[in-house]
């Protein structure tokens, strides 16, 4: 039905405009996806743009701090699931590409976009890995975060972005437990280990809380986004779910919350929680974080050391084209 109208607009442009504003309408309000050949308003392609891209960015910068321990991993098999974990950020980034793709952006473009600072990606990834411990607590809070963001985000409404990330949110369920495992390991530790997981979560409580974006009264996209269905739940309710979810885990851990602002309120069922520091996240996003520069340094030189393989694969395609063709022939 869908397509006869598309296809067949009776009247002229405008007609046909509104018809097909009309069916796309109708997609989003019963929760029908948005296929890549379907139409789609201009402001919906950008918006979805913006936001897969910035995630995409974000899986791919999100390897560098992680990746930074890899070598230093205290035994062979925290190395080798860390290993994992790290491709599977690059895996989901490159997923995340893909869906971008589908929306008229080559990927070239979107890297250019990121090297030259024109594109964002998540503020969490412009904080330092200071010791082991850290790496634990961007697997429980980090990817705890991105969980709690994105479940929702598998019943978004553009159909490639919606079914990348149902295996992206399997792949992240997997980090968080190990993140979860390294905590709890150094927590339960010597005093020395717990006070090292202590003082992880105390640099990194903040900035997590932080990653679901400003309050929704600053927020310029939540409404558009909600009522497109490209995001499914406001920034701050998603921060409440993940304060009300890690709580009891902290608790569990025996480690303290750096929040003095912090209670179970009986009358909601939420915990009540201080203000974060929002003029630190605006200043991280415009680039003035910690490890801002370095990440986005390490970023240009691993795009240009991987110049030969990009000429390398390009020119095999090439050459695998030219035989097809004289087969042909
Ligand atoms: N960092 O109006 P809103 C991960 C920007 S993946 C930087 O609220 P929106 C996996 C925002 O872009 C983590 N910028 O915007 C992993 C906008 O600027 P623009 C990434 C931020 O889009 C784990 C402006 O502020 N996840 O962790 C941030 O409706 C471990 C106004 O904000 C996703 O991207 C921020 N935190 O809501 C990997 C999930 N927050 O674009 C490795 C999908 C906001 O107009 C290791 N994205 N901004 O120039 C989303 O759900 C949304 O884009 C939000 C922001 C919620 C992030």
């Amino acid at each position: 039905m869908y397509t006869q109208l598309v296809e067949a607009p009776e009247g002229g442009i405008g007609e046909a405009r509104s018809a097909e504003q009309a069916i796309f309408d109708d997609k989003i309000d019963r929760s029908i996806t948005i296929e890549p050949s379907d139409w789609m308003p201009d402001a919906y392609r950008k918006t979805l743009l913006r936001q897969i891209s910035q995630h995409a960015h974000s899986e791919i910068v999100g390897m560098l701090p992680e990746g930074n321990w890899i070598s230093r991993a205290p035994s062979l098999e925290r190395k080798l699931i860390l290993m994992a974990k790290v491709q599977d950020e690059a895996g989901h980034g490159l997923y995340l590409y893909s869906a971008a793709e589908t929306l008229g952006t080559p990927r070239d473009e979107m890297t250019e976009a990121l090297l030259s600072g024109r594109a964002k990606y998540s503020s969490i990834f412009n904080y330092p890995t200071l010791t082991w411990a850290d790496v634990g607590t961007i697997g429980w809070l980090v990817d705890g975060a991105a969980i709690i963001n994105q479940i929702p985000l598998t019943r978004c409404s553009y159909g490639p972005y919606a079914r990348a990330l149902v295996r992206v949110c399997k792949e992240e369920s997997f980090h968080q437990r190990q993140g979860f495992d390294i905590v709890s390991t150094l927590a339960h530790g010597s005093p020395e280990q717990h006070a090292m997981a202590q003082d992880a979560l105390n640099r990194w409580w903040w900035p997590s809380v932080m990653m679901f974006g400003p309050p929704d009264s600053e927020s310029q996209h939540n409404e558009t986004s909600m009522r497109w269905k490209i995001k499914l739940f406001s920034n701050d309710d998603l921060r409440q779910k993940f304060v009300d979810q890690t709580v009891p885990q902290a608790e569990a851990l025996g480690l303290t919350i750096p929040d003095p602002d912090l209670r179970y309120d009986e009358s909601t069922g939420h915990y009540a929680f201080g203000t974060p520091d929002w003029q630190e996240f605006y200043d991280v996003v415009k680039g003035n974080g910690p490890c801002n520069r370095d990440r986005l340094r390490a970023r240009r030189e691993a795009y240009d050391d991987g110049a030969w393989v990009r000429d390398a694969a390009l020119a095999h395609a090439e050459k695998r084209a030219a035989r097809a063709t004289s087969d042909a022939a």
